[in-house]
Order: C-alpha cells, then structure tokens, then sequence
C-alpha cells in the first residue's frame, strides 16, 4: 500500500472490465483498447484501488442498448461478422457507417456490449446513492447515433447512462473535453431542457472531424422547444495551452452550473485535447486537463467520470490514472511506482507528468476570440432565466 486511503465522507466506484482490453479494431487503427490496461496498471501500481470500490462491469443486454439505439441497428452490430459483405451498391456506403473509422471486428458487439454496460452500471451506483463519482475509462463514445456507428463509436453508452440519470434527476450537465464535438450526445437531447450538453473542441468544419459545433449552434432555433440554448459549443482553433484551456473551462463551466442548476453531471474526459496526440491539436498538459476534472468535482454533485478519445497511449494512461487520483483526493507521487507493469513502455518519461511535444501546432486562439467565446455562451446562458 502506497498510503493511500479511502477518501472521507465520498465514494468512488470504478468500473473496468479486463475483458475489454484485448478487443483490436484492427492494424493501425488510431483507437487502442490496451491504452485501458495501461491506465488500469498504473491506477494499481499506485494503490488507488485500495481507495475505491472495484467493479468489474456486466455486459448490457440487447434490450438495454435499445433503449437509446434503433432495434435494427443493435441486432445489426450483434450478427455482423467480419466476413459479411456489408456494402450497400446503392448507396455506395457500408451498412450502418461502418467502413474505415468504425471496422467491424472480432468480438465487436462483446465489446460494445461491456463498455455500455461499465457506463449503466455506473450511472446505478450514482442514482443508487451507493457512490458519489463513478468511472469508466471505457466509456465515452460521444459520436454513436441512434442507427448509425461514427468515429470510432458504436454505441453511446453516455446517452444511455444518462438516460439512467434522468430516472431520477431532472437536469443533467454534460461535459465534454474530448478534442472532438460531441455530437452523437448533444443531436440525443437536443430537443430537451433536462441534459444541458456542453462540448469543447478544435472547430473547423471543413476539415476536422465531426464538423459541427459551431458557437451558435445552441439547440432549436424555435425559441418554443424547451431544447433551445441547451446546447452548448465552446470551438477552439489549434495549439491552446494550459493557463488558456483552464481559464476558459472555469469561466464558461461555473455559469453553466450557476444558471442550470443540474443535479448530476456526466464528464467526458478524451484525452485526445492533449498535447501530442495523434489526433488532437491542442498543447494542453496533463495537470491541466486533470484541472478540469478537479474543477468539476468541487461541484459536489453526483459525478460520472467517462473517457473518450486518445489516441497515444502512453499519454492517456498518464492523464486517466492522475485523473482517478483527483476523484479519490489522493496525492500521488508524479514518478510511476518502480513496479508498474510495462513501464518501459514509458521510455524515459517515468513521470505522470511528461513534457509533452508542443512543437506541431502553434496556438492559434487569441485572448479576444476566447473572450468572445465565453461572451456567446453567456449570451445563451441569460435565455435560462426564470
Ligand atoms: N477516414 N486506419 C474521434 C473519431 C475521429 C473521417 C477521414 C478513415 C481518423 C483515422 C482508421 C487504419 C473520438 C474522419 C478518415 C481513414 C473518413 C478520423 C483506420 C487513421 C486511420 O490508419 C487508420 C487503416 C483511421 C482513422 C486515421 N479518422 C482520424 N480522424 C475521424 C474520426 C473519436 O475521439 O471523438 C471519441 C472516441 N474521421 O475524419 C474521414 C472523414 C474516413
Ligand atoms: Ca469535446
Ligand atoms: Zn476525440
């Protein structure tokens, strides 16, 4: 045991199933099932476990997958093989958006199936009162729509684990600091006011991935749906850094909070908003990204903790480990414990706290425009009033 103990008066479940980790969506596919078991030896090396509740999640059933996702779809994902031809010559498109991004792979719906299920049986723990922040590095596939897969995203276990939370809350706070829009969650609950959804993310819609996300895209135009200015968009250009990401995620999260109110929050952690990421094109370090998690839990709300993107490995077991830490309130040494499974995977970089490569994208976010970003989403934030 490193020392570390069972935070006072909270609890922390976390819930990973090893199963999971083996899964491949194929060579050179940027998303990496084994960036979990780096994480899950890292979070053990350091005793964190000792802190927390352990859960190894059941897979959801079929039945639970539709209650967010068409039937057709799920029973789709639940016989396709990699054999099958799904090409569709009429459409000149594979079935369901499965193709490049989202190839169908050995053991593809045991996997979704597991991931879903980490998220739903965290979201139990939340409403059941048995923990007050649940986690699933797992989870957090943002792009998954309700027929259709999307970037790297089958099933979005985060709708359906809010869903679970709006059995018993009556408005839930979405966050999303993966760098990429998260669509799949916000087109969900566009036309409720009980999820505010909230996404930052590198914007461009010609050229990055998803392309929506815009600064006014803020839910129905029709002022009538009770779905208008519940959805939020933070669009940032390349290259951001700490001291900028921090502030701004403050500046626009405390109002959200203030004027919504919510009842729970369900946090999307990618690590892709790193610096270094094979994806990503921010300069956010470690202990920053960790800041937004830190930030949130002061809330004292009932918290669900999910991952997402990340796509250099080493990285997002680093920022996920640190991150379990915060949730705990534990101090942690920033050198990796000596006997940490694969740690020569690490290189020379046995910190949690590595100097990441900032030298490929320069930082394209002026203090004016991330002035005038905070001033749009407060603009939207007045509407709730009353
Ligand atoms: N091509 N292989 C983030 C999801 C991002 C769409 C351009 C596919 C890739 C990427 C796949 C090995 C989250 C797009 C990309 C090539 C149309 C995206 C397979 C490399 C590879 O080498 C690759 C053959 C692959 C995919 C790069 N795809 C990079 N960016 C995005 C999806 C998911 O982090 O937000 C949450 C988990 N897709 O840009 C194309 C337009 C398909
Ligand atoms: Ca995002
Ligand atoms: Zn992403």
């Amino acid at each position: 045991n490193n020392g570390i103990k069972k935070p006072k008066g909270y609890t922390v479940s976390y819930h990973a199933n090893p199963e999971m980790e083996q899964m491949h969506f194929g060579q050179k596919h940027p998303m990496k099932p084994w960036r979990l078991t780096l994480t899950n030896k890292i979070v053990m090396a350091y005793g964190m476990h000792e802190a927390m509740d352990i859960y190894i999640p059941r897979a959801a059933s079929s039945q639970e997958l539709k209650d967010f996702h068409r039937g057709d779809y799920i029973d789709f994902l639940q016989r396709v093989t990699p054999s099958d031809n799904t090409w569709d010559p009429d459409s000149q498109t594979y079935a369901y958006n499965t193709g490049d991004d989202c190839p169908i792979f050995d053991g593809l719906y045991n996997y979704c199936s597991l991931y879903a299920g980490a998220s739903l049986d965290a979201a139990r723990k939340l409403t059941n009162h048995q923990s007050n922040i649940a986690i699933n590095w797992s989870g957090g596939l943002h792009h998954a729509k309700k027929n259709e897969a999307s970037g790297f995203c089958y099933i979005n276990d985060i709708v359906l684990a809010i869903l679970q939370l709006l059995l018993h809350h009556p408005r839930v706070l979405y966050i999303d600091i993966d760098v990429h829009h998260g669509d799949g969650v916000e087109q969900a609950f566009w036309s409720t006011d009980r999820v505010m959804t909230l996404s930052f993310h590198k914007y461009n819609r010609a050229e990055f991935f998803p392309g929506t996300g815009a600064l006014d895209d803020t839910g129905p135009i029709n002022n009538a749906s009770a779905g208008a200015h519940h959805s939020l968009n933070v669009p940032l250009h390349d290259g951001i850094e700490d001291a900028q990401y921090i502030k701004l995620f403050e500046d626009v999260v405390k109002p959200c909070v203030r004027q919504y109110k919510p009842t729970a929050i369900v946090l999307q952690c990618g690590a892709d908003s790193l610096g270094g990421d094979r994806l990503g094109c921010f300069n956010v370090n470690i202990k920053a990204h960790g800041a937004c998690v830190a930030f949130v839990k002061k809330f004292n709300l009932p918290l669900l903790v999910l991952g997402g993107g990340g796509y250099t490995p080493r990285n997002v077991a680093k920022a996920w480990a640190y991150e379990t830490s915060l949730c705990i309130g534990a101090e942690v040494h920033p050198n990796l414990p000596a006997h940490t499974p694969f740690l020569e995977h690490f290189g020379n970089e046995k910190t949690l706290f590595p100097k990441l490569d900032f030298t490929r994208y320069e930082n394209k976010n002026s203090r004016v425009y991330l002035e005038s970003v905070v001033m749009g989403i407060m603009e939207q934030l007045r509407y709730l009033q009353g």
